[in-house]
């Protein structure tokens, strides 16, 4: 029994650099190196850590890192200080009043729910529902130079065994890596594309071609806003469309479904606010027989983990963007997640069940800032 409530002492906020394996190149624009705000939380039970998905640039949300540190250190920590007793189930409600900046608050949920879940000896995956011991990894490739090139990367992430392969397109880049990937790996593939909201509704005759290659789903090709045209272009086209900008909280879920906008859901706790967010929308996709997977944001090894422990919730019914650490760096700063027959395990420690090696930490570590309660 807890009689004074967990208080906040404060949070330390570190700024990262890691240079990205290979470019990765969406229709958005092109990422050499991930940047990346972590949130160290410290509070009277212990301390746990955030991970902030927001990029460097505000290009796939309007959200970006030095907006997300700013916010944190002008109104968010300050708010959570507050508020009295700290508890990762409060803090939404605690940031509700200011608008936005989802990926800030969920940063900050996740280490207070991290220090939390430490305190009490419970793994995330067994707090957020989990029931599975490991998840099935898809991945995730960039728009190449080439066909060529494109065939290649798969050739090789087809061999180190993930299950299912995105391919990024955008106008100029679509049908034809389509085809190509099918043609050369079979129908046996699980294939699905991802267009960033590069398309609009005038494309959906072009969208209509990609129904001949047997798509898992067609990923948010409509801007973030247009949950409508979306609904217009699910009578158009047959692949399922999938939507991930455009869903940033459970109700956004919810009213995307009933009006025919998506019959599937990537889910990332990021965008939507956090993991007990993302949890919802699960539950809600679930209700409606939805099936969900877990996108990815180029997460260091501590959201990798979070990511990896939503993927076992029983809704999770299409590989996620969960892939190895390799992926997309050379060496992260936990102990690397390695695919193992396709799939990852759910970890099991308390909290996310990884920390930071505090070299590994040290090397990318561009600057850190304390903010005392
Ligand atoms: O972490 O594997 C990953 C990246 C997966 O393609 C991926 N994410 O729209 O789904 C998406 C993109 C957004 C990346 S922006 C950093
Ligand atoms: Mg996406």
């Amino acid at each position: 029994m807890r009689t004074n409530g967990t208080k906040l002492e404060g949070v330390e906020l570190r700024r990262i650099e890691m240079p990205l394996v290979f470019p990765f190149r969406t229709s958005f624009g092109t990422q050499t190196t991930k940047s990346a705000l972590l949130l160290r939380v410290v509070t009277s039970e212990g301390e746990g850590w955030g991970e902030c998905v927001s990029s460097a640039h505000p290009l796939y949300s309007s959200e970006y890192v030095d907006a997300s540190a700013d916010v944190l250190r002008r109104f968010f920590v300050p708010a959570l200080a507050a508020g009295g007793d700290v508890r990762a189930s409060a803090v939404a409600t605690t940031l509700a009043p200011f608008h936005g900046h989802r990926m800030a608050k969920a940063a900050l949920e996740m280490g207070v729910l991290d220090a939390e879940l430490h305190a009490r000896g419970v793994s995330l995956g067994d707090e957020l529902g989990a029931v599975r011991e490991r998840v099935a990894c898809g991945v995730s490739v960039g728009i190449m130079d080439s066909i060529d090139v494109l065939i290649d990367q798969v050739e090789q992430y087809v061999a180190q065994g993930y299950v299912r392969i995105k391919l990024k397109i955008e106008p100029g880049w679509d049908v034809a890596p389509v085809r190509a990937v099918r043609e050369r790996f079979g129908d046996d593939l699980l294939l699905q594309v991802d267009a960033n909201a590069a398309y609009t509704l005038a494309d959906a005759r072009l969208l209509a071609r990609l129904d001949d290659f047997d798509l898992l789903l067609l990923e948010q090709p409509l801007p973030e806003d247009d949950v409508l045209g979306h609904a217009d272009l699910a009578k158009l086209v047959r692949t399922p469309i999938c939507l991930d900008e455009s869903i940033v909280s459970a109700r956004a879920a919810a009213d995307a479904i009933r009006l025919g906008a998506c019959r599937i859901v990537n889910i990332k706790a990021g965008r939507v606010g956090g993991y007990l967010e993302a949890r919802r929308i699960h539950d809600v996709c679930a209700a409606h027989g939805v099936p969900v997977w877990c996108g990815g944001m180029i997460e260091t090894g501590l959201g990798r983990a979070a990511n990896v422990a939503l993927a076992g919730l029983p809704g999770f019914s299409l590989p996620g963007d969960t892939s190895g650490s390799d992926r997309f760096f050379a060496t992260d700063i936990t102990e690397p997640f390695v695919l193992d027959d396709g799939h990852l395990p759910v970890p099991t420690g308390p909290g996310l069940g990884v920390t930071p090696i505090a070299d590994r930490l040290a090397e990318v570590t561009a600057s850190t800032e304390w903010l005392a309660a």
